[in-house]
Parts: C-alpha cells; structure tokens; sequence
C-alpha cells in the first residue's frame, strides 16, 4: 500500500502523487535554493524494482570489520613520485582526498601518511616508552601501564608544515587532494604528558623535551617544556579505536596546533633537558629560510588557513551551471587558536563577503564554512581567507613572501586561488597580490 504524505495543504495524496507535488515545489526551490535535477517520472531507476530490493543481502556480520561501499573505490590516499624521496615510497607522504571530506573528521583509513622511513608495524606487547632525563624518577612504560593513565578525547586537526609547500613557486596540480592534502582532523585518545610528569616529577632545570621514535628513521624532534605541561599528550586512540599502524601505533606524540612532524610516531623515549636537542628534523629541516638568508629556528604553532574543498577540480559534484545555486564550502583551521571568521572572495581578493561556520568550532582543529552563492556563468578568482582568535588573518602570496622569503617551504599559509572558468571548470591558480 502507498505512504501518504502530509503537504502544505494539509491533504492526504499518494505516493505518485507526492512526486508530482515536488515537481511545483522544486520549481520554487529551484529559484530561491538549489537547481535540483530535472525530474523524471519515467526514470527506471525509480519506477523498477532494483537487484539489491529482490534479492537477499549479504549476512549481517559479513565484514566483522566494515570497509565503505565498493563504490567509494575512487577516494583513497595519493602519493607523488615528486613527494617522496627521488620516488622512493619509503619516504614519502601520501595525501588526504579533502575533495571527499564529510564534517571535520577524517575516516582513518584516509588519514595522510608522511613516513621517513616506511610504515613501522609495532608490537604492542614488545613496545616501551623510557621517560628520563631531568625528571626525579625515571621510568620504562609498557604499552599496559601507559593506558592505566587518565585519558582524555580530543578533536585537532594534524598538518605536516609542508602542507602546500609544492604550491609555493606558482601551481603545481590541479588538485586539492595534492594542493592541500598533507593534513587530517581526528578525535585523538590519550593521557596528557602534564598527568605522567606530575607524578615523575619534573626537575626545575628541565627545559626541553627530546621525542624519539622506535621506526628506522628514529625521527626525534625537541619539544619546549611550556609545550609539554600545556596541552601535550601521548596518544592511542583515533576516531574510536586504536591508532592505525600508519598515524604511530601503538602510541604517538601529539602535540595540538604544532607541525605535524613533532608529533613523532611509535614513540620510544622522552627525555627531559635543559636545552634544545638540535636534532636532524630541526636543524637541517624545518626551518625557515627567510629572504635574508638567515633561517626561523623553533616556530612551531601552525598558522591560520583555509581552503575551499568545493569548488575544486576534483569537482565533487558535476560541472558548474549558469544559474545554479551552490554551497561554496571549505575547511579552515589555526595552531594558534580557535577560527573566529573566514571571508570569501569571487574576484582574487578585491572584495570579500563573509561565509557562515558551520558544525563544531573548536581550537586547534578543522572548522568547516559556508557559503550560497549563485553561480551566473562568468569565470571567478575564487579564495578563502580565515582569520582567527589570536588576531592573525591569512596573508596574500605577496604578504607572505616580504616576511618570509621564497625559498623557505614550511607554514605557507597564504591565500589560495581557485579559477573558475566561464565553462563552470576549476583550475589551481596563483594570485599573488
Ligand atoms: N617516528 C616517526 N615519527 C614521525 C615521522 C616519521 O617518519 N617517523 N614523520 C613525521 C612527519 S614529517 C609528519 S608530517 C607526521 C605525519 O603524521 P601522520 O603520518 O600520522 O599523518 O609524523 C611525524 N612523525
Ligand atoms: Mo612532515
């Protein structure tokens, strides 16, 4: 037997009927909202019974461990030979498909991945973290004892300092996955290092915190102690369940709003000095060349930024219509803080409107934004600018490049451009003004 369905009249219609009567409303929708698709009262793929309505599905527990529909193949990690070392996938970065991105989390399995070293598989039962140093009793945690600790969920974003790095001379693929796609947004499980340090018992004269990792690559970065007893934590949860071998299992650094590449993965030892380490990642690397020659040693919180997820041209829907209604929506985040605002230009910055935040809004992680726009056909300079609650707004190319330099890689956070062509194409640009 039909449904029936209430209208706005109030009269009891049936289920064809229905369909009929949202052909008139979505012609209103169609001029206030969005241009819905042209209905088909024909079209087989309603009016039929499908395979899957005929047939019996597979057994409940099928897959004990769920994987998405077969037909979401297409949104994987991507990796570039031009990303890696000389097209080594060892050491390498593969990429979050932000075109993709529902809300702010990003599912696990989409996670991007930077590895100096390749993918470390721990085991849990042989893995140890040594805290010592400048503490008043040192110790070796088993992986056990670690999680009898009190812990805490919390929502952060993740990004490599090197996030747009490839960008920084001009485009280099018209892509958001490659242009943006070095950084992630988890709920991250674990205990504060503040809770372990309490009852070590931290020396007065400790200043620095070395992090080493068990991988080959024995990454170590070191951490300032304000950090440490601020909001650091040591991690193993991610979105619900252990941290996947690729974000550091067993247990991981995690250090909100800073470079992803202190937050150093299958963690062995933490010790506690009086100065800093200067160790391989922070003495060779991440550091900041500026125009002066001279380098930006120890910066560490990432800046404010933002980047529109759609449009993009990965096109996560179909091609631009004149006409069309669409929600311009993007993600924006800040290491500094919480993202109070992002702006939105349709003419490479000359003129900004302010787009609407939406869903949670928190520090340190993703925020998503919104706008409606009417799409009419002519071609766009499309950016976002986000500004934060501690006052820093995103820089223009131009802006940037005065302050720090060109040759510098690390914490480009400068305004991105999307072209919109008059054919309804987006095209990865640089506007520099
Ligand atoms: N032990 C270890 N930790 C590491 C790395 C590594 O290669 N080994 N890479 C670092 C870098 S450069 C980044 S950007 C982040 C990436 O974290 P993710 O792979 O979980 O996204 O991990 C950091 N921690
Ligand atoms: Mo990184």
């Amino acid at each position: 037997m039909d449904k029936t369905f209430k209208t706005e009249e109030s009269t009891s219609v049936s289920r064809r009927d229905f369909f009929k009567k949202t052909a008139s409303i979505s012609a209103v929708a169609a001029a206030s909202l969005l241009a819905p698709a042209a209905l088909n009262a024909d079209d087989p793929a309603i009016m039929h019974h499908t395979k899957w309505g005929t047939t019996l599905g597979d057994e409940c527990n099928y897959h004990p461990y769920g994987v998405p529909s077969k037909y979401e193949h297409n949104i994987v990690r991507r990796t570039s030979a031009l990303m890696s070392s000389a097209g080594d996938m060892h050491a390498a970065i593969s990429m979050t498909p932000l075109y993709a991105q529902k809300g702010i989390i990003t599912p696990s399995g989409l996670h991007f991945t930077r590895t100096h070293n390749g993918v470390a598989h721990v085991d849990p039962n042989e893995w140890r973290l040594m805290i010592h140093g400048l503490v008043e009793k040192t110790i070796v945690l088993t992986l056990d004892q670690l999680k009898k600790y009190p812990n805490e969920s919390v929502i952060h974003f993740l990004e490599c300092p090197s996030n747009g790095a490839a960008e920084w001379k001009g485009p280099q693929f018209n892509s958001v996955q490659f242009v943006r796609g070095m950084m992630s947004c988890s709920e991250w499980t674990g205990v504060r290092l503040k809770t372990i340090l309490d009852d070590l018992g931290l020396k007065p004269t400790a200043k620095w915190m070395l992090a080493e990792g068990s991988d080959g690559s024995e990454m170590s970065r070191t951490v300032p102690v304000e950090k440490v007893l601020d909001d650091a934590m040591i991690v193993w949860g991610q979105n619900g369940e252990a941290l996947r071998d690729e974000q550091g299992y067993p247990a991981r650094l995690f250090l909100p709003g800073w470079e992803a590449n202190l937050c150093v993965k299958w963690l062995k030892r933490l010790e506690f000095g009086d100065k800093p380490w200067y160790a391989k990642e922070e003495t060779s690397k991440y550091t900041a060349l500026t125009a002066s020659g001279k380098a930006i040693q120890h910066f560490y919180a990432l800046e404010t930024n933002s980047i529109i997820i759609a449009p993009c041209p990965e096109k996560p829907w179909t091609d631009l219509k004149k006409g069309e209604m669409i929600e311009i929506e993007g993600l924006a985040w800040s290491g500094y803080g919480t993202v109070r605002g992002v702006d939105i230009s349709f003419d490479g910055g000359k003129n900004w409107v302010e787009a609407s935040l939406k869903g949670l809004v928190l520090p340190k992680s993703w925020t998503k934004f919104s706008y409606m726009y009417k799409y009419e056909g002519k071609p766009l300079l499309l950016q976002s600018r986000s500004y934060d609650d501690s006052g820093d707004v995103q820089p223009t190319v131009n802006q940037e490049k005065t302050v720090v330099g060109v040759e510098g890689v690390y914490h480009r956070n400068a305004i991105h451009t999307w072209e919109v062509t008059a054919k309804g194409e987006v095209n990865n640009v640089q506007v520099r003004s």
